[in-house]
């Protein structure tokens, strides 16, 4: 089969369901998928857009956890494929097809959809989590996948060895045949002759349908596991069948400044979230989103442009190695190295620095906000005080180890009233 043809012959399966808890309140009401980032997306846009681009266009989304936002999101902006040309956008809830329980893992809510998937006849099946940013053409790594004849193939990448017990870590041997994988290990092994780092699962796996299908049946009766692909099933996978690692960096689409530096965030923390919105203020971010010929796509809505005004008598009104979106206004007031998303005001004497606020938020007259996170739709009051005093941040909205704070509009609604 040529790459054309096993494209055409792939079906794409993006695991949105999950709800992301070290998100804290930013997934109390959407899921992690649907969380807004860089300004103008949602996290899903990035797998979305990489299938599209890759030439996989057969695409279900799985959902389950307050997917309101999530489904809305991808009804409204991601209705453009032709069901003429076999190409689709659907979206898969959970419906208990297959028993009592709703989606009980990420192997589960695949296993829970099969019936659909073989009314499909395809000969590959793509798994991807909703939940990364990155740029990544599938089809190389599909066509990796059939040059090794293999039954699962996982996609990886180096990580700090720091991080590594956020992951599933393997080893692999000289051709790449995994010989070792333990999810999320508390002593995570490090790459040979490299002490520092470790190779890590992306949880982005292509395999033959036939395979997956016969392991799923066999993983839904076993009453010991808890249906995860990273848990569970591809453990299982090692010394028994034909298990392959892909290196991202075959497959990654860098940005051209930064060849070496394939960019991949699992936006899984307020931290990770709060850095991969910061890589963006960067002179030049090692993800581009500037590069017409891999774009990102989202849903779109009617908006003026962002509007900056000036108060020459104090010389304030800018926005400095910013990202300031559609319907955004700026007044007299100064935000640096920050994203806002659509429809933000922030008032005079403001100062916005190293903080994400997200869409239709209102930061009141003389505010300063530092290593903030505002969630959307919130109005922060006239002389607020964010990122200056730990304590009294920590009292009043969530604050991390780190030192990023997330502010949402029932925690401005808990606070004292002052007259
Ligand atoms: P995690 O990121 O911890 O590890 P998980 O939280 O299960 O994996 O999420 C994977 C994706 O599946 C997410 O997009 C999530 O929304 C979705 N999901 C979770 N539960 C679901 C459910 N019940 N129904 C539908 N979708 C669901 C995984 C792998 C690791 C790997 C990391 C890389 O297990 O081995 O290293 O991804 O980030
Ligand atoms: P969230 O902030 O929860 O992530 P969204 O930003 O996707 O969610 O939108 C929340 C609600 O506001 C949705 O009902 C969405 O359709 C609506 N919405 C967002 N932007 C606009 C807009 N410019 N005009 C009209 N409705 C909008």
């Amino acid at each position: 089969m040529d790459l054309n043809a096993a494209r055409m012959s792939t079906l794409s399966l993006i695991l949105a369901g999950g709800r992301g808890s070290r998100l804290k309140q930013l997934t109390d009401h959407r899921s992690k998928p649907a969380v807004p980032i860089a300004g103008k997306y949602k996290i899903i846009d990035f797998p979305l857009s990489n299938c599209i681009n890759s030439g996989m266009r057969k695409i279900a989304v799985l959902t389950q956890y307050r997917s309101h936002t999530l489904n809305q999101h991808v009804q409204r902006g991601w209705n453009f494929l032709r069901s003429d040309f076999n190409e689709f956008i659907e979206l898969w809830p959970a419906q208990q097809q297959t028993g009592e329980d709703w989606y009980r893992g990420t192997a589960d809510a695949v296993y829970q959809n099969f019936k659909m998937i073989d009314q499909l006849n395809s000969e590959y099946i793509l798994i991807l989590a909703g939940d990364h940013v990155y740029r990544q053409d599938y089809s190389v790594m599909l066509q990796e996948h059939i040059e090794n004849k293999a039954d699962v193939t996982v996609a990886c990448i180096e990580v700090p060895v720091k991080e590594a017990d956020q992951f599933g870590i393997m080893h692999v041997d000289e051709d790449d045949n995994i010989i070792a994988f333990e999810e999320k290990p508390s002593n995570p092994p490090t790459m040979p002759g490299n002490p520092n780092v470790s190779l890590a699962s992306m949880g982005i796996y292509i395999f033959s349908t036939q395979f997956l299908r016969d392991n799923l049946m066999n993983d839904a009766q076993d009453c010991d596991s808890s249906h995860d692909f990273g848990k569970d099933l591809i453990p299982l996978f090692v010394g028994r069948s034909k298990i392959k690692a892909h290196h991202f960096a075959k497959s990654c689409i860098p940005n051209d400044s930064y060849p070496e530096k394939p960019y991949w965030r699992d936006v899984g923390t307020l931290t990770a979230y709060w850095e991969s919105n910061m890589d963006l203020t960067k002179l030049v971010p090692e993800l581009d989103l500037y590069d017409e010929s891999w774009p990102i796509r989202t849903t779109h809505y009617q908006r003026p442009a962002a509007k900056f005004n000036y108060n020459y008598e104090e010389r304030i009104g800018t926005a400095l190695n910013s990202v300031v979106s559609a319907g955004c206004i700026v007044s007299g007031s100064t935000v640096e190295q920050s994203i806002l998303f659509n429809n933000v005001r922030v008032n005079s004497y403001s100062y916005v620095k190293k903080s994400v606020v997200l869409p239709r938020c209102d930061i009141g007259r003389y505010c300063q906000l530092t290593n903030v996170v505002v969630d959307s739709d919130t109005n922060i009051p006239p002389h607020t005080i964010i990122g200056e005093d730990p304590v009294a941040d920590a009292e009043r909205f969530y604050r991390n180890e780190d030192g990023i704070v997330l502010v949402t509009q029932a925690m401005i609604d808990a606070l004292p009233k002052t007259d």
